[in-house]
């Protein structure tokens, strides 16, 4: 295989172009997954009988569901054995430089980590197929983009690791990565084994904002794509905030519907400003 830049402009622009689709369709309402599909269950207001002339009324529209966990290690999966299968595939087989593996590193690092570690923790609602299905559809062709893009395309100076770009985005990689974990985690410990009921999260970044493994994933994307200074991740990165952004600040609004006293000063995604 070979590096073609038109692909990589091509797949990024879709990337880019479903971060925007994405934030028109959800900025109003919520993606209906976890507590905003409870919302779409409330009964709808009683309408008037209309007159019966014997016509069967379709029944309201179930939808397929599978396990937290199930869902979760499925869609996150290509996400990290796409990258991994393309690695171990490349050819003509060529020894990247350590910036290149680093890189590397840090997405399927992540990816391992979500799929591998995170599904098999997670203590939440049923997830819907269908978005199952496109979150499976979406991490192909993300996994397949990075992946592509670092192995046959990428050229970093061999001294890459010692730029200011590598470093800092390092760094606020890994920071986002901390809080994005320990604000899952905080999450996780609300509910006792079984329990699916929602409750005020308290500490870590919580304390400041609703969204807080949002805004933790976030830096993450936005310091992988300052270390690989390249389209591709900054496409990625700008997914990820039109995706989770409106996420968080849904949930913030749900927040203050549901608990009367819900801290005030606490904002939806960024710390002291949103
Ligand atoms: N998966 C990224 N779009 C997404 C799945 C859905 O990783 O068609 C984006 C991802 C996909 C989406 C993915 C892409 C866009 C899709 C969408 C479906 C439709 C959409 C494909 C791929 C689409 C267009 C229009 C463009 C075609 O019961 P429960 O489940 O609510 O329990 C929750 C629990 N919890 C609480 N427990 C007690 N008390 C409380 N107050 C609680 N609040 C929450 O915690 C869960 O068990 C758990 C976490 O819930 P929540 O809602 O805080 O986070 P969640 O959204 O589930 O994300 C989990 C982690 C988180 O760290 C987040 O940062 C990361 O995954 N994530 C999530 C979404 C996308 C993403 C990262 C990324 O883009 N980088």
């Amino acid at each position: 295989m070979q590096c073609s830049p038109s692909l990589v402009r091509s797949l990024s622009s879709v990337l880019l172009s479903l971060g925007l689709l994405h934030l028109w369709r959800y900025s109003h309402t919520p993606s209906r997954y976890g507590k905003h599909e409870e919302e779409e269950e409330e009964p709808p207001p009683p309408a008037p009988a209309p007159p019966d002339k014997g016509e069967k009324k379709p029944l309201p529209r179930r939808r397929a569901h599978l396990s937290s966990r199930c869902a979760w290690f499925l869609q996150e999966l290509p996400a990290f054995l796409v990258p991994a299968l393309l690695l171990a595939l490349r050819s003509p087989p060529r020894f990247a430089p350590l910036g290149c593996r680093l890189l590397g590193g840090m997405f399927c690092g992540h990816y391992f980590h979500r799929t591998f570690i995170y599904s098999f923790l997670r203590r939440g609602r049923p997830f819907p197929l269908e978005k199952l299905f496109f979150g499976v559809l979406f991490c192909i062709l993300n996994g397949f983009l990075q992946g592509y893009y670092l192995i046959y395309c990428a050229e970093y100076p061999d001294d890459w690791y010692n730029d200011i770009r590598f470093t800092s985005g390092l760094l606020l990689f890994l920071f986002g990565m901390g809080v994005n974990i320990h604000s899952d985690l905080i999450l996780r410990q609300l509910r006792k084994p079984g329990e699916l009921t929602y409750k005020i999260p308290q500490g870590g970044l919580f304390a400041y904002v609703s969204g807080a493994n949002f805004f933790g994933e976030i830096l993450e994307w936005f310091g992988y794509a300052i270390a690989t200074w390249c389209l591709p991740a900054f496409a990625f990165a700008f997914f990820t905030l039109c995706v989770i952004g409106p996420r968080a600040y849904h949930h913030h609004r749900y927040y203050h519907k549901r608990f009367i006293g819900y801290p005030r000063s606490r904002k939806a995604l960024i710390p002291f400003i949103f």
